[in-house]
């Protein structure tokens, strides 16, 4: 592999920030390679260029988005349009022109700036929904190394796209990368799709499109977990995480307080089994789901509604030495996460929508193969796709998921062991470092800026390549 690798994602993590697996594996693989990881940092201050920030085996530098950037690009754009949209919420968009403005116009000077520091040989890994234009700036700065997505977030439905202010635009970003990664199989059937409506695509049959004079190559690249590090937390002793208020048997809920991961279903689900299931037991749901991005409306709406409905539930069913819901609105540590995951009886992921869902990745690596906890999953998080023998439900289905609470606390041991065991196989199969060396050697295959000639040419050796018109020369990655 040719190259300095370099990063960029709208956040850069800094020091004392918890890491998640991703970041971890994204950090092996800049230090081993050698490379720079580029995005926003999280505190303000002057809005110059790039600032290195930390001193790692690999370049971290940071920019600064002002505060129109942070309202229009960040919560505008990105958060209040492609987030809600590609989680298929479409009725939670809100569309200003000033928002498009300044995404398309942040990314340029983003582009600006990945650009001053990159050599020819190096490969450019952008991450996620924030920086969908990048690569299309990059390309008109001159910019023609290879460039890689990886799309974090579901895939939008085709119908649903006819809600940006420009819908064209979006092939167009996508088509400037070399590669894009996607997470499921059926995002990745969303994405042709896409390109399969718009005139100016051809398709080569190894599943690479021609739009325009680029190529790009569309893949699902399920992401997954640092398995062994996570298994290890877990069964690290530590102090128990609840002292003297331990429940007897819990349920684990983790998630970041967000609309699409359907907290509300949850609760009155858990509501429901409570009235419907539990006589003589006391189960708790832990819920922890620190809040974000409390500035949009949407955030606070649930936050609202949550506080609502856990306190009515409590009040229908608490007793004096039973709370049903405990609802902690703070992070957890990772170390304690693991202990959390592994003492519960189940764990419930009742995504609307999810790219992939983590959690549910880390509950089961956390879990003792001999005596292990149950997943409820929804079958609308990315993860479901391939983790076909958790509990799969329907979140939007109250009774459904409250008769999976029963049915998980309920459960045979020997069952119990085989579902964990499939499951398991899945989270080991999909290891964060297993995902980013099969998406950095994906992204190696690319041709990159070859004319679509040659490309034609390389196709028709390999015999793959029938029903592709051969078009006047052009260059590829300009
Ligand atoms: P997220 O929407 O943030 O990520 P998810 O994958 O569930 O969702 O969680 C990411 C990480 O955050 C996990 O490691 C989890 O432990 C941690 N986390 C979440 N809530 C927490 C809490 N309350 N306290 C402590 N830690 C918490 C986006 C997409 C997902 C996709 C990931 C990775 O929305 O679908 O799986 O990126 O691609």
């Amino acid at each position: 592999m040719a190259g300095r690798l370099i990063v960029v994602s709208n956040r850069i993590p800094t020091e004392g920030a918890s890491s998640g697996g991703l970041v971890v594996a994204l950090h092996d693989s800049l230090s081993e390679r050698g490379g720079i990881w580029i995005g926003a940092h999280p505190d303000d201050g002057p809005e110059d260029g790039l600032f290195e920030i930390g001193s790692e085996p690999y370049q971290r530098l940071a920019f600064r988005l002002s505060k129109s950037e942070y309202e229009n690009y960040y919560l505008g754009f990105s958060n209040s349009v492609l987030w809600p949209l590609c989680h298929r919420r479409s009725d939670l968009v809100q569309l200003k022109p000033v928002y498009m403005e300044s995404y398309e116009a942040t990314n340029r000077r983003l582009a600006s700036m990945v650009a001053s520091v990159t050599e020819p040989g190096d490969q450019i890994w952008v991450h996620d929904y924030h920086l969908l234009p990048l690569a299309s700036e990059l390309r008109s700065l001159g910019v023609n190394n290879k460039i890689g997505l990886f799309l974090h977030i579901p895939f939008p439905a085709l119908a649903d796209l006819s809600i940006l202010p420009d819908p064209s635009a979006f092939a167009h970003w996508l088509a400037c990368f070399d590669l894009v990664g996607l997470q499921t199989r059926a995002d990745t059937a969303r994405c042709l799709e896409m390109f399969r409506s718009d005139p100016r695509a051809e398709f080569f049959q190894d599943g690479s499109v021609k739009f325009g004079d680029r190529l790009v190559r569309i893949k699902s690249f399920p992401i997954g977990i640092a398995a062994d590090r996570f298994r290890t937390r877990a069964e690290t002793p530590q102090d128990d995480p609840f002292g003297a208020e331990r429940p007897q048997e819990y349920i684990i809920g983790v998630d970041r307080l967000d609309y699409t991961k359907g907290l509300p279903h949850r609760f009155r689900a858990f509501g429901e089994y409570l009235k419907r299931y539990a006589e003589g037991r006391r189960p708790c749901l832990v819920q922890i789901a620190p809040p974000t991005r409390e500035v949009v409306d949407a955030y606070r709406q649930i936050t609202e509604e949550l506080e609502e409905l856990s306190g009515r539930i409590n009040g229908q069913h608490a007793e004096l030495d039973w709370t049903p819901i405990r609802y902690i609105h703070r992070p957890i540590a990772r170390d304690r996460l693991a202990g959390v995951y592994r003492s519960a009886s189940a764990c419930l992921v009742t995504s609307l929508a999810d790219g992939m869902n983590l959690v549910a990745k880390e509950f089961i690596a956390a879990q003792d193969p001999d005596d292990p906890g149950v997943l409820i999953l929804s079958r609308f998080a990315g993860v479901a796709e391939d983790m076909t023998d958790a509990l799969l439900v329907n979140p939007y289905d109250v009774a459904d998921i409250a008769q999976a609470i029963d049915k998980a606390l309920n459960m045979p041991l020997e069952d119990r062991k085989t579902r964990h065991r499939s499951c398991r196989d899945v989270v080991e199969a999909t290891d964060v470092d297993i995902w980013t060396s099969n998406y950095l050697a994906a992204l190696d295959a690319c041709p990159g800026s070859l004319s679509v000639s040659d490309i034609f040419d390389r196709l028709q050796r390999r015999g793959a390549s029938e029903n592709v018109t051969r078009k006047k020369e052009t260059t590829i990655g300009r």
